[in-house]
Order: structure tokens, then sequence, then C-alpha cells
């Protein structure tokens, strides 16, 4: 299969995680991408594409206008006000405060933000766009008849929300291309998210509607980040009811429990009679995850990939999380060749 990769996602190289009350090196690093390029290069999976550029249309059919005026100037603003350290929020509006948007820019950071530990930083807005792009002109690719293409998108994007930023994502990569598919002309288009965090941003854009099916396994929100999204009572909203489909998991689940979740998950994709599938795929359900807690092996990856691969349908791979970063290669490329393999 192809692959879309931007060197852009260069740009995007903080300095700075809170994570344990402590500024870190961030886990979503740039070495991430290159490592995950590496293996796509060595295995031979297929021919590496740039992206193509394109523009803002796309971005606005699934995040708010002014969220994206926000993350364009939010850097040089936050330079502006004379700050020394990279862009955090440390207020928000919490319960029974106002929703209206503030003017400084340390207001509009909490306004915006729904955590605390992903820095903006000079150029996090250009690589954003840049790893929109990439999942952009992979999603033409599906459209353009292609089985499957893989989006190697960083930063990663299910997080992000239509005007929320967070858990180390900006712009929705794998909702853009989603909806991308749909004005192209797909009817239903399904989103399986195997990453181990909730998509609370991708659910947030699909909740009302019954035209994208989102279906997500991941670390029960009672115990793991996003904390507040992701549990198995939230299935949609109006129309869009029986069209969201959570699949908490416990601490410590091994790859069997997590394939009858999947396959559970498939089942459901298979009824919804999709036109096209877009896979947030992240690897940090891997064992050696450092912030996650499933405990699936290198080899698993694909086997559950293979089990994608039977659905027989047209596949966009979108890359997410996975944190274990001398394994994210192997773990990534096992999904996509076990996938076409079935
Ligand atoms: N103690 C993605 O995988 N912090 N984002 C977790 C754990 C945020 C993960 C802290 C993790 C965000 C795309
Ligand atoms: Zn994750």
């Amino acid at each position: 299969m192809i692959t879309v990769f931007s060197a852009d996602h260069l740009l995007r190289s903080p300095r700075t995680e809170l994570y344990g009350g402590e500024l870190v090196r961030p886990h979503e690093s740039p070495e991430r991408a290159q490592i995950v390029l590496e293996r796509v290069q060595t295995q031979r999976l297929g021919q590496v594409i740039a992206p193509a550029s394109f523009g803002a249309a796309p971005l606005l059919r699934v995040h708010d206008h002014e969220y994206i005026e926000f993350l364009k100037q939010a850097w040089s603003e936050w330079v502006a006000a004379g700050n020394r350290g990279e862009a955090i929020p440390d207020c928000w509006p919490a319960r029974r405060m106002t929703q209206r948007r503030p003017n400084s820019i340390t207001g509009k950071l909490g306004y915006y933000a729904m955590a605390s530990e992903t820095s903006i930083s000079h150029g996090t807005w250009e690589a954003a766009r840049a790893a929109a792009d990439v999942a952009l002109t992979g999603a033409s690719q599906i459209k353009e008849g292609a089985r499957a293409a893989f989006a190697l998108c960083r930063p990663p994007g299910h997080h992000a929300a239509h005007d929320l930023y967070g858990g180390y994502c900006f712009l929705n990569n794998a909702a853009i291309a989603a909806q991308y598919l749909r004005d192209a002309g797909a009817a239903r288009v399904a989103i399986l998210d195997v990453d181990f965090h909730h998509g609370n941003g991708t659910q947030d854009i699909f909740y009302a509607r019954e035209d994208v099916l989102y279906v997500s396994l991941h670390g029960d929100p009672a115990d793991a980040f996003p904390y507040f999204s992701g549990f198995a009572d939230e299935t949609g909203t109006g129309s869009g009811v029986g069209f969201t489909l959570n699949f908490p998991l416990p601490v410590g689940t091994e790859f069997k429990a997590w394939q009858d979740a999947l396959r559970a998950a498939l089942v459901r994709i298979a009824n919804f009679r999709a036109d096209a599938l877009v896979v947030s795929l992240g690897v940090d359900t891997f064992v050696e995850d450092p912030i996650s807690f499933f405990r699936l092996q290198t080899a698993d990856f694909f086997s559950y990939g293979r089990m994608i691969g039977a659905c027989a349908l047209p596949t966009l791979f979108v890359l997410e999380g996975g944190y274990a970063v001398g394994a994210i290669g192997v773990n990534v490329v096992n999904v996509l060749a076990g996938f076409e393999e079935a």
C-alpha cells in the first residue's frame, strides 16, 4: 500500500510535556515518525509519497473557524505576551463557570485545551496542518480506488475535537479524512479506533451523526486518559444514537480479550455497511508502552491487521499514538502487513 509522509512533521518539536508534575521530554516525539518511515521502507510496504495541499476548507468541515485561527496564532501571541517557556494552559472553564472566550492568550489556551500535557511551540500549527494534508492525501487515494493507504501522520489527531486540542493532538486527521470521504461520495464511513486511548475528539465530531460510525477499543476511562470520555454508555445523540460504540477495557488487558472486543467491533462495522473504513492506528496498546496498560505483543499487531483486512473495505490507516519508540515501526508495519495478507 501507499504511505503518505511529510517531513514537515519535524516542525512539531516541543521541548516540554507536563508529566508527573515535571516538564519532561515529550513522549510524542519526531523520532516516532522517522522510525515508522524507516520500517515502511525496509519492509518494502510500497511507495512513499508526499502530501498535496488541500487548504483550509476540509479542516473547516470538522473544526471551528475561530479554533483554527487560535491554533494559527497561538505561538506568536504567547511570545508577544512576554512568556519565556512553551505555551501551557493553567486555567479552565470548569463546572458552573462561563464558556465565553477570553481575549488573553493564557485564557484562550484554557478555553481550547482539553488537557495540559500538550505544549504549543514554534511550528506546531504548520506541522498539524501538514499532518491533516497527509491524511487527506491518503483519503484521496481511497477515493481514486486504492484498496488501502497509510497516512503517516504526526502530530496525531484523535483527541482533537471540534474546538479542542490536547492529548498531543491539534487537528483530527482521521475525522478530517472521514468527512472528506463523505464529501467525495461515500454514503457511510466507519472509523475504527484501536489506539490505547479513547478518541474523544473523533467521538465528539460525529456524535450526532448516523452517516459516520465511530467504534473504539481503549483503556477504561475510569483509569485512563482522557478520563472524561469513552464509557460504554456513550452511544450517540439524536439521530446519531447507536452510531458510537465504545469498548472500555481494564488494566492489564491481554490480546485474547482485546481481540474479542475487536471481533465485536468488526461485526458492528459490517452491519453498518460502510463504503470506506478509517482506522485510527495507535500502537500504544503494546505491552512495553510507557504510558498505557494493555499487554499486546508485537506478533499480535500482525494478527489483528489480518482481521481488519478480512473486512474487505477500502481502508485508510491514520497514525495516532504509540510511545515505545524502539518498537513503534515494527508494530505499525505489522498491522499494515497483516492487513495486506488478508
Ligand atoms: N499518565 C495519543 O496517544 N497523557 N495521545 C497521559 C498518562 C496524555 C495520548 C498521561 C496521553 C495522550 C494520541
Ligand atoms: Zn493513544
